[in-house]
């Protein structure tokens, strides 16, 4: 079951500050799906998709990173960059009529990649309150 997966994940992981997976997606010794690059923003295609469009914007730096809830002033551009990214996957994704931005910050939560991700969610009808 994904959920209980997802739960499992974020339970295992701990926001410890050590490298994870995404440097090396960033980094391309492992490949992803691309959608969108430039020098401060890579958004690829999340392995495990929720939804039809299913893509993960995450920064190039993570600078401290980890979390949403690690974010100092210092920030303020990356993660205004962060979110312009995500307007342009989806457009690129053609569901700019309707799509949902996520972050997943900590355990409860159920973030289970301590590497600051938004996730861009879209191609069916989203629901809310999300579970
Ligand atoms: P979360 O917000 O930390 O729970 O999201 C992490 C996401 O990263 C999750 O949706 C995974 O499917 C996704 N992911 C990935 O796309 N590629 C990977 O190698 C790993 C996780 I590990």
């Amino acid at each position: 079951h994904d959920e209980e997966a997802a739960a499992k994940a974020a339970a295992i992981n701990a926001d410890n500050g050590a490298p994870t997976i995404f440097d090396k997606i960033i980094s391309k010794e492992i490949p992803s799906a691309i959608v969108y690059e430039d020098d401060k923003v890579l958004a690829f295609k999340d392995i495990n998709p929720v939804a039809p469009v299913h893509v993960l914007v995450i920064p190039k730096f993570r600078d401290g990173l980890t979390q949403l809830g690690k974010a100092e002033q210092r920030h303020g551009e990356i993660l205004g960059q962060l979110l312009y990214a995500a307007r342009i996957v989806a457009e690129k994704e053609g569901i700019l009529e309707g799509f949902r931005v996520v972050i997943n910050n900590g355990p409860s939560a159920c973030q289970s990649v301590y590497h600051l991700h938004l996730h861009v969610l879209g191609g069916r009808q989203m629901h809310w309150p999300p579970g």
